[in-house]
C-alpha cells in the first residue's frame, strides 16, 4: 500500500518527539523537513534519515510531493504557515498554541475550509493515557453526572532550559500550559461559555504569568477550576502530570500523582493505575506527553484516510483558543468575561 507522505516544518525541541511518532506508523512518510536554522535541519534530517530538506517553507511546497504537514514551529509563524499550506491545498497539522491572537485562529479555520483542506491543532494532552481513563469513567456514568470539576497542573520544573522562548514572551503559563488544561476541561464537561481568571507572576527571571487560576462555567451547568502553576516547590516533583478530580451526581473521581485513579461510586471504591507507557524513544518524566503525541498523530492518519474532521481539528480549538484569550482578559479587567463575546 503506498504510505501517505508528510513534510514537517521547524525540527526544535518539540518536533523530534512528532518525528518519532510518525516513524512509528507503518504507512507513514515524512518525505521533506524544513527548518530555517541549518543546524536543526541537519541533526533532524540524520536522526531521521531525511534526504529533502529546506530552509524556506515556500522552497518546501513549491517542491511539493507531500500529502500533509505538520507545522512545528513557534506561535508567531503558525497563521502564515498554515494559509501557506491553504494555497497550495496541503493538508495541515499545526502545534499549539494555535495562534498569537483570536483573530489569526479565527483566519486560518477561514483559509483552511476556504481551500477545503482539513486543519488539526497538535492538542496532545486530552490524549494523555490517564486522561483519557478519566474521560472513560465518566462515560461509563460510574459517577453519574457531573457537576463539578479540577484540573490542575502545579510544577516547579525548570521548562526554561528546553524552551527558552518561554521565559520572553509576555504570555506564559496560560499560553503555553493553560491551554492544555483548559482543553482537558472542555474534553471532560464539555464547552464552556463564562470565565474569570486571576494570574501572578512568582519567578522575577521570566516576562510572563507562571501562576494562573481560572473559574469555568461549562453550558452544560458544570462549574470547574483549571488552575496551572510552574512556581510550585512540592516536595516531589510531579512534572507533566496533571491531576483530576469530579464530583459527579453519584461518585467522585480522583487522578492523583503518579498516575493513581480513584473512582468512588454506589459500587464501592476502586484504585488503579492509569500510567502511560514509555514508548522505546520516549525518557521519563516526559513519556506521558511523549505517548501522546504519538495517539494524536495517528487520529490524524485515520481521519485523514477516512475524510473525517480530526477531534482537535482548528474549529474545534477556537473554543480552546477563547479561554485563553478570556483568562487574560478577566485577569486584566478583574471581571467575568462571556465567551460569545469573543467567538
Ligand atoms: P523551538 O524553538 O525549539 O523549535 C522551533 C523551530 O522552528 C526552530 O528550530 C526554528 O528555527 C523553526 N522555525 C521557526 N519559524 C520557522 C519558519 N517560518 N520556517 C522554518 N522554520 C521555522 O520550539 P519548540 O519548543 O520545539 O516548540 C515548537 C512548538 O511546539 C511551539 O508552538 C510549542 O508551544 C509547541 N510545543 C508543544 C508541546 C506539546 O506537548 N504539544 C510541547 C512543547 C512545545
Ligand atoms: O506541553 C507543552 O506545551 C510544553 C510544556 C509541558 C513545557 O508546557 O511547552
Amino acid at each position: 500500500m503506498a504510505k501517505i507522505k508528510g513534510a514537517l516544518i521547524g525540527c526544535g525541541f518539540f518536533a523530534v518527539n512528532q518525528m518519532h511518532g510518525w516513524q512509528d506508523i507503518a504507512n507513514v512518510e515524512i518525505v521533506a523537513i524544513c527548518d530555517r536554522d541549518p543546524e536543526r535541519l541537519r541533526i533532524v534530517g540524520d536522526q531521521f534519515g531525511v534526504a529533502r530538506r529546506y530552509q524556506s517553507a515556500e522552497a518546501t511546497f513549491a517542491d511539493g510531493g507531500f500529502d500533509f504537514v505538520d507545522i512545528a514551529t513557534t506561535v508567531g509563524s503558525h497563521r502564515a504557515l498554515v494559509e501557506l499550506a491553504a494555497s497550495h491545498k496541503v493538508p495541515a497539522i499545526c502545534q499549539k498554541p494555535f495562534a498569537p491572537t483570536l483573530e489569526d485562529a479565527k483566519a486560518m479555520v477561514v483559509a483552511a475550509d476556504g481551500a477545503g483542506i482539513p486543519l488539526m491543532i497538535h492538542e496532545n494532552f486530552r490524549w494523555q493515557t490517564p486522561i483519557l481513563a478519566v474521560k472513560a469513567v465518566l462515560d461509563r456514568g460510574t459517577i453519574g453526572t457531573p457537576f463539578w470539576g479540577r484540573i490542575s497542573f502545579r510544577s516547579g520544573f525548570d521548562v526554561f532550559s528546553g524552551q527558552p522562548y518561554l521565559a520572553k514572551g509576555k504570555r506564559f503559563i496560560i499560553e503555553d500550559l493553560g491551554i492544555h488544561s483548559l482543553d482537558i476541561a472542555r474534553f471532560l464537561f464539555g464547552d464552556a461559555h463564562r470565565m474569570t481568571a486571576r494570574t501572578a507572576r512568582i519567578n522575577p527571571d521570566i516576562a510572563g504569568e507562571d501562576v494562573a487560576t481560572m473559574l469555568l462555567g461549562h453550558d452544560n451547568g458544570i462549574t470547574s477550576i483549571v488552575d496551572v502553576s510552574y512556581a510550585s516547590k512540592l516536595p516531589e516533583e510531579p512534572f507533566p502530570q496533571t491531576f483530576v478530580e469530579i464530583d459527579g451526581s453519584t461518585g467522585t473521581l480522583r487522578l492523583g500523582k503518579d498516575y493513581k485513579l480513584t473512582v468512588h461510586g454506589p459500587e464501592g471504591t476502586t484504585e488503579s493505575l492509569v500510567a502511560p507507557k514509555l514508548l522505546p524513544w520516549a525518557s521519563r518524566p516526559w513519556h506521558n506527553i511523549q505517548e501522546s503525541v504519538a495517539l494524536i498523530q495517528k487520529h490524524w492518519v485515520e481521519r485523514l484516510a477516512a475524510r473525517q474532521e480530526p477531534d482537535t481539528s482548528g474549529r474545534d480549538n477556537l473554543q480552546t483558543f477563547a479561554l485563553v484569550e478570556a483568562a487574560y482578559l478577566s485577569a486584566r479587567r478583574g471581571e467575568t468575561v462571556s465567551l460569545v463575546d469573543l467567538l
